[in-house]
């Protein structure tokens, strides 16, 4: 039998602090925060980094996937259309084909590729941290990055602050409640944000209306996925899951193409 290496309590502590301050001293300044492990926020993600740009996500669960692993109340199973699939096909999912365009995935597969790509393309995927609140500066107002706290601490309700983590750019993919964007809204007049709310489900118009309005709320601040709903006002779509997936994919075009840019 292998003899296995023994290795005592407090190397193991040393080893993890060490490199886990490593990781943090590098992400404090990141080219962008993406708040949300959700298929939009790590299509995002992986195109980001993909491309050369230094990406933290920041996950408020321990775990990755958001919506998908849910699936459509709880089934396993989910739905893409086109030209989806493309993305999904690079990711490496496996798809069925069930009509003209359209596809059904497995929602475990799906989320562990989505964040497998991810990761291998660079991107970090920080799990257990919430984004409660943004950096903002003047002339011209924008974004700076984005403030963060264990959900952990937020849950015990203890008075703790945050850490503050700079960025060029900060993506809300938070889902239904684009929690980062709402917080700027309120907090932040001068960026003449407004949050009307999600509309009831209408599946054939929703998909592609996200895929168009993704992009920019303010500068810095940017809306993929179902907080593209959120912010502007357009109808659900369901458990289709095509346009989250290239809400991800254009967020990181434009911020990519915005960067460059500036
Ligand atoms: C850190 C946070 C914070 C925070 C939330 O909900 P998601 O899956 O988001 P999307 O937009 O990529 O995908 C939406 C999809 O799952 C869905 O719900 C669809 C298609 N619905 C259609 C319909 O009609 O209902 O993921 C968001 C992630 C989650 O994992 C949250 O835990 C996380 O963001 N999150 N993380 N700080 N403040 N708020």
């Amino acid at each position: 039998m292998a003899s296995v290496r023994r290795v005592p309590e407090s190397k193991i502590s040393r080893f993890i602090v060490e490199e886990t301050m490593k990781d943090w001293m590098d992400i404090v300044e990141s080219d962008v925060v993406i708040v949300g492990a959700g298929p939009s926020g790590m299509t995002a993600a992986y195109y980001l980094a993909k491309a050369g740009l230094k990406t933290v996500v920041f996950e408020r669960r321990l775990g990755f996937g958001g919506g998908i692993g849910g699936g459509a109340m709880q089934f396993h199973r989910l739905v893409i259309e086109e030209p989806a699939d493309e993305v999904l096909s690079e990711f490496g999912v496996r798809l069925k084909k069930v009509d003209e365009g359209v596809y059904v995935v497995d929602a475990a597969e799906f989320m562990a590729k989505l964040a497998s790509k991810a990761i291998d393309a660079g991107a970090k995927i920080i799990l257990g941290v919430t984004v409660d609140d943004v950096i903002f500066r003047e002339d011209p107002p924008r974004v700076a990055g984005v403030a963060v706290e264990w959900t952990a601490t937020q849950m015990s309700g203890l008075h703790v602050d945050p850490l503050f983590i700079s960025a060029k750019a900060v993506v809300d993919a938070t889902g239904h409640d684009a929690e980062v964007i709402s917080v700027a809204a309120r907090k932040l007049p001068e960026l003449n944000i407004s949050v009307p709310g999600e509309k009831s489900a209408y599946s054939e118009v929703a998909e592609q209306l996200v895929v168009d309005n993704t992009g920019p709320v303010a500068p810095g601040l940017y809306a993929a996925g179902m907080a593209v709903c959120e912010v502007k006002s357009l109808p659900r779509m369901g458990p289709i899951f095509g346009a989250m997936v290239l809400s991800g994919k254009r967020v990181a075009e434009l911020i990519i193409h915005d960067l460059r840019k500036s």
